[in-house]
């Protein structure tokens, strides 16, 4: 389809399909990406039956294949049930290699891939070795197109069923990172699980060695933890969906950008639907934020597809949709070297298309 006639199509009838086009062509920066959440569904089929897992049952792979909702508690039995499937070295230099494959596919100019160390002693697998094997997959990836001219790093995440030794073990190793292209820690795992106090010295200490930091917050209602974690002041903030009044004034005048997951929420039940989503208001207040997939395999999504269901949802033109890729560049993690050639691309782009 030529730009005139994707333009015609949008103004005709601006849905998420006539959307998906443009969005797929707009150079897009992707910050909150779970790697073991965005395994393509025929590599998480391929790996159940070349390793015969008894404990995995049709049912389960049925679940985590469909992209249908799912409460965020079984979201996380899900997790534990692709972890089963990615227990070697090998899966899991591939599964990187193909999740930067994919965003590269669909005009992703940076990618910050986040992931959670393991140790695995079981599979021989420990915190170092399985980022050596993410580090493996990012170098096969960068040698070959569409991926070689994607800017990927990476976030080392502290799952929140960790203890404080196990929490700073994974900050001393981003920080040995660091040369490798570690640019920050993420706080991630099940909401309703462990207490911010245990991992806020972890995440004092990151700061400290100058990775940034971002926190999943107010993925369920904890009105309590979310204020300590707007104390803390990260450099960003994922998902924020249930706020009270209190929280949400502090919100904005931190000015904290928020990564936003549309399907991932939707998905989750954790928001009513779409045009409900809290994108909305805070695209409305001018608050900075950043849409972006999380679990782009066990959601069934796209970045493109997030931008065109956030086209169609709320209503946003070409030029807002450009200016939204573009100030996402400004919440990037990396140095101002690389956001200003992010920044020229977007410039290249919106240039083209006036
Ligand atoms: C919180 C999430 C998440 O780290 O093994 N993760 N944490 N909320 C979410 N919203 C749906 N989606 C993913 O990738 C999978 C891990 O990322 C976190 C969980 O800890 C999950 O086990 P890695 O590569």
């Amino acid at each position: 389809m030529s730009k005139q006639q994707l333009q015609q199509a949008v103004q005709e009838q601006p849905g998420y399909s006539t959307w998906l086009p443009f969005c797929q062509l707009l150079p897009k920066v992707e910050l909150h990406a779970h790697l073991n959440g965005c395994v393509r569904a025929s590599t998480v089929r391929e790996l159940v039956h070349s390793q015969q897992l008894s404990s995995l049952s049709e049912a389960d792979i049925e679940r985590i294949t469909s992209t249908g909702h799912r409460s965020l508690a079984d979201c996380f039995v899900l997790f534990d049930a692709v972890h089963q499937l990615t227990t070697k070295h090998d899966t899991i230099t591939r599964i990187t290699r193909e999740v930067i494959e994919d965003f590269a596919a669909e005009q992703t100019t940076y990618l910050e891939l986040r992931t959670t160390p393991k140790d695995r002693p079981e599979h021989g697998i420990s915190k170092r070795s399985y980022m050596a094997a993410v580090l493996a997959g990012i170098q096969q990836a960068r040698q070959a197109q569409p991926a070689a001219g994607m800017l990927v790093k990476l976030l080392l995440s502290i799952d929140r069923r960790n203890d404080a030794a196990a929490a700073m073990d994974t900050v001393a190793l981003a920080i040995e990172l660091m040369p490798a292209g570690v640019v920050g820690v993420d706080l991630s795992g099940n909401p309703s699980v462990g207490s911010w106090a245990t991992w806020l010295p972890a995440l004092q200490h990151a700061r400290q060695a100058g990775l940034k930091v971002t926190l999943h917050a107010a993925e369920v209602a904890n009105y309590e933890e979310t204020h300590a974690m707007l104390d803390f002041a990260p450099e960003r903030l994922c998902h924020m969906c249930v706020l009270d009044e209190a929280l949400q004034q502090r919100l904005w005048a931190s000015n904290i950008p928020v990564e936003l997951c549309l399907t991932s929420n939707v998905k989750t039940n954790s928001v009513p639907g779409y045009v409900d989503h809290h994108f909305k208001q805070f695209y409305a207040a001018c608050h900075p934020v950043v849409l972006c997939t999380d679990d782009s395999g066990v959601f069934g999504t796209t970045l493109s597809q997030e931008y065109a269901i956030a086209a169609a949802s709320f209503g946003l033109e070409q030029q807002q949709l450009i200016e939204l890729a573009a100030r996402a560049v400004e919440y990037c993690f990396c140095s101002e070297q690389e956001k200003q050639r992010l920044r020229q691309q977007v410039l290249d782009f919106r240039e083209a298309w006036q």
